[in-house]
């Protein structure tokens, strides 16, 4: 029987890519994301394939229906934790509150309420997953990123103290921290919405990776072995060797 794979996040980005990913290598993936048409598809998608996928459209800030969720699955053996996002990039100074709010709700508490929903599924299944996707901006601070960095550097932590928590229970903790990663979404949702900034973003840089790439990642340290912990693993682009150095070719 197949293993229960929960990703969220999926209904684009890093999310997709990694359903699909898990969906290749046997998994019965279910694809959470508040999306529903997006999620849907990608779900039809991946059956029309002969593999296993099925949506679940949830928020994963609304606790209730995480438990609800949670609730209705027979059993989990991976949860990714990929929904997230940054929103502005004020200085601290200026930013918004409530923007900051709002990337701590789905970047740390959505993981914690995904994470304590499913532990005793994971539990159960014997060898049970937990990784999460954060980001460089978990790991290093840089200007205007503050409420993004401030919401990663909590998802990095969360993931951190469970794996110690985790000790002697047959469940690990992954992290994955990718660094340059164009995605259709991600800097057009930071910038609000303005593609020109969000592209600019990515100007010159002779490769950044792609969600794929991520993805590639994430389904590699989830398919070790059940004894092995890919603790951490930070990806990133060979154009950008640190958050400022990145190489750009005009
Ligand atoms: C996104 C990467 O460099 O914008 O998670 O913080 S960065």
């Amino acid at each position: 029987m197949s293993v229960t794979a929960v990703v969220t996040g999926a209904s684009s980005g890093i999310g997709a890519a990694t359903a699909r990913g898990l969906a290749a290598e046997g998994y019965d993936v279910v694809l959470v994301a508040r999306r529903a048409d997006r999620v849907e598809a990608l779900a039809r998608e991946i059956t029309d394939r002969g593999q296993k996928a099925r949506a679940r459209v949830l928020d994963v800030t609304d606790r209730d229906d995480v438990d609800a969720f949670a609730a209705e699955l027979d059993g989990c053996g991976v949860l990714v934790n990929n929904a997230g996002g940054a929103i502005g990039t004020e200085p601290v100074a200026t930013g918004d509150p409530q923007d900051w709010r709002t990337m701590y709700e789905v970047n740390v508490l959505g993981v914690l309420n995904m994470t304590q929903a499913l532990l005793p599924r994971l539990e159960e299944s014997g060898d049970g997953t937990v990784l999460v996707l954060t980001s460089v901006a978990g790991h290093v601070v840089y200007e205007g990123g503050a409420g993004y960095v401030a919401a990663k550097h909590g998802a990095h932590t969360l993931a951190a103290t469970l794996r110690l928590e985790m000790v002697g229970k047959p469940v690990r903790v992954l992290e994955v921290a990718p660094g340059m990663v164009k995605t259709e979404e991600f800097s057009l949702n930071r910038l609000r919405g303005d593609s020109e900034a969000a592209e600019a973003v990515y100007a010159g840089v002779p490769d950044p990776l792609t969600a794929e790439d991520v993805a590639e990642t994430v389904v590699w340290a989830v398919t070790r072995p059940p004894h092995v912990n890919i603790d951490l693993l930070v990806v990133r682009p060979r154009a950008q060797a640190a958050q400022h150095r990145v190489h750009r070719v005009s």
